[in-house]
């Protein structure tokens, strides 16, 4: 095991990294910017090093500083985190050059899957079902009108170097083409400096459904389940849950068992998350995120597992300790993201926290970094806290929501609390009567 490890990054997430570290004897280091000088994951990690300004490319983002501060403490190994450097395979090829250890899979992994069209069609050699669509590339306007002929309308156009929603472009029909197409390569490239575009078959109304994988990187891996991550406000995630409110026993063993055994014959490493489509049945692979994601905790909740301690264990070539024949989901789990924002427009509101009270109880978990007196800096991402509930069943982790959003205090600034209030009132909610577009058709309406 490693006697010590470096977090990059901040937040509520260091502290989760710094967390399953300190109960595995393992000490840890911080980095921070100037900004986050008061940051509680500078507190309570053994050791803390400031690496830069508040912004982050000169800080979080800077690969020097982070490899300095591990050459400097004596960092074995390095967690990114979700965001920041986490996909970052030229990070991660720096960090082996250096004889340092990534939490995390390889960089020719982090590479194939960043990359939308190699992610799409490693994932079909391996048997994972994808969207029906180009088998690659399409650089020319003829090429395209061809393929989306034969696919049929509405298509959507991708950029390869894309991924989460950004660089992309519909067309409803034919007479929509050119238009889309000539505007999604031109904005790919200015965006991404990679002007290569996909097709696919555009779905109406799916659900978003991911499958948790994790890997040993030797051949061996298991699948944990779904999650039913449909709730999103321009492609950020607002709520999330699981198992999915659609997803049966049967449905989730026979998409996970082709999940893990696409990333066990790649020798993935760590944890992973399959992003799937569902609609009418049927799951079409999208994206995968070679990370540790924000909404991981569901998953721990209803498997009883650490992922984080599971990802140090297997990058310090430890074996894995999870099997699929223990693994059994029991119960129902729900994930909502507080952000520091103004309602309705969730405009960013960072500021002093003037008071600060977290929920309790049985089944209910509450990742955050906040504190009294905290002052939220305006440089970084808006997430102050993850609400996690973990009940019996799906109504009883909706009633634990209510309830514990009805203990949690955060006052002095503005946060995404009232949204979910409103939300545990509406009938599709209860119901789990929800795809991709609802709750932005939703918010539209209120
Ligand atoms: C799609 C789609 C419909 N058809 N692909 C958006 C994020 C990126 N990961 C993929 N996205 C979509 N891809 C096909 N072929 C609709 C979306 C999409 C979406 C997907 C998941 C969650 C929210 C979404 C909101 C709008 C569009």
């Amino acid at each position: 095991m490693f006697e010590k490890i470096l977090i990059a990054n901040r937040g509520e997430i260091a502290l989760r990294v710094i967390r399953a570290a300190k109960e595995m004897g393992v000490q840890t280091v911080a980095v921070h910017s100037t900004a986050d000088s008061d940051a509680m994951h500078v507190r309570m990690a053994d050791e803390a090093i400031c690496i830069g300004p508040p912004s982050s490319n000169k800080s979080y983002l800077s690969i020097p500083a982070i490899i300095s501060a591990c050459e400097v403490t004596g960092a074995q190994a390095i967690h990114p985190g979700y965001g920041f450097l986490s996909e970052n395979s030229k990070f991660v090829q720096i960090i082996e050059d250096h004889d340092l250890k990534f939490i995390g899979p390889t960089a020719q992994h982090i590479q194939i899957m960043g990359d939308k069209i190699t992610a799409k069609e490693t994932m079909r050699e391996l048997g994972v079902p994808c969207v029906p669509g180009s088998p690659g590339e399409v650089d020319t306007l003829e090429l395209a009108n061809q393929i989306a002929e034969e696919i049929g309308y509405p298509i959507i156009i991708k950029a390869t170097a894309g991924g989460g929603g950004r660089g992309m472009k519909v067309a409803a029909s034919k007479s929509e083409m050119s238009d889309a197409f000539t505007t999604a390569r031109s904005e790919a490239n200015s965006n991404f400096g990679n002007p290569a575009v996909y097709l696919e078959k555009y779905l109406g109304t799916p659900r978003h459904i991911e499958i948790q994988v994790f890997g040993d990187g030797a051949g061996n891996a298991v699948y944990l389940g779904e999650r039913d991550c449909s709730l999103q406000r321009r492609h950020q995630k607002v709520f999330e849950e699981a198992p999915g409110p659609t997803i049966d026993a049967g449905i989730r063993q026979n998409i996970g068992k082709v999940c893990a055994e696409a990333v066990a014959s790649i020798n993935y490493a760590g944890a992973g998350t399959i992003e799937f489509l569902y609609e009418n049945g049927e799951f079409y692979f999208i994206e995968m995120n070679t990370r540790l994601q924000v909404e991981h905790p569901i998953t721990e909740a209803i498997y009883g597992v650490d992922l984080v301690k599971e990802q140090i264990r297997v990058a310090a070539g430890l074996p894995m300790q999870l099997t699929q024949e223990k693994l059994k989901v029991n119960g129902h789990a729900i994930e909502v993201r507080i952000n520091a924002e103004k309602l309705p427009n969730f405009s960013p509101c960072p500021g002093k926290i003037t008071q600060f009270h977290a929920p309790g109880g049985l089944g209910v978990r509450l990742d955050s970094a906040i504190y009294d007196g905290y002052v939220i800096p305006p440089y970084y991402d808006s997430l102050i806290a993850k609400l996690i509930v973990h009940a019996e069943d799906r109504p009883a982790a909706l009633s634990r929501l209510k309830r514990a959003l009805g203990e949690l205090i955060v006052d002095g600034v503005d946060t995404t609390i009232p949204l979910f209030n409103s939300l545990l009132s509406e009938e599709d909610i209860i119901k789990g009567n929800y795809n991709i577009h609802w709750l932005e058709s939703w918010l539209g309406k209120s």
